[in-house]
């Protein structure tokens, strides 16, 4: 059984994961107008994954046939002044989700629900990476201050990404 407290932070998190793929659109559309394509795929990759994220813990609740109401999904942020601020923002964000992940799992040992803080552990890891991946194009787009050929060698690194659809196992 999945208690009640438990229950209302993992749809805050399903909550939060729909807002991150709403910002990764956002971002989308502002590369988009930018001309920067790869950075618009990366994006728009990155929403899709964030979706999934989602419809995970929506698959997982479903599981304990739980019953909670969805909440309102808050409007992403859809002025940036440039690549590096948006990117930046992102990156921000996903310390936040990390964060909100973490106290998850905290109050899952609490609870003694070990299906929940061992459901958690896949959420860790996949943070661990995108907190990585992110710091990364920043660290490269730091570099590319006033140079647009650094600048659109990362973009065409970016275009590269491609979708794989996550398949998680219950
Ligand atoms: Fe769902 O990983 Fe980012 O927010």
């Amino acid at each position: 059984m999945i208690s009640e407290r438990i229950t209302e932070l993992l749809n805050e998190q399903l909550n939060k994961e729909f807002y991150s793929a709403y910002l990764y659109l956002s971002m989308a559309n502002y590369f988009s107008q930018a001309g920067l394509h790869g950075f618009r795929n990366w994006c728009t990759i990155q929403a899709k994954e964030e979706a999934e994220h989602g419809m995970i813990i929506f698959e997982f609740l479903n599981n304990y046939d739980a019953k909670y109401k969805f909440k309102t999904i808050a409007q992403p942020d859809t002025e940036f002044k440039t690549t590096l601020e948006a990117m930046e923002l992102a990156y921000s964000h996903e310390k936040s989700v990390t964060n909100s992940i973490h106290c998850i799992k905290s109050m899952a040992d609490e609870q003694k629900d070990y299906i929940t803080s061992m459901f958690m552990d896949w959420y860790i890891q996949e943070q661990f990476e995108e907190e990585h991946i992110l710091r990364n194009i920043i660290d490269k787009l730091k570099f590319c201050i006033d140079n647009k050929i650094i600048l659109m060698l990362l973009d065409k690194e970016l275009n590269k990404r491609e979708h794989k659809k996550i398949e998680y196992k219950f």
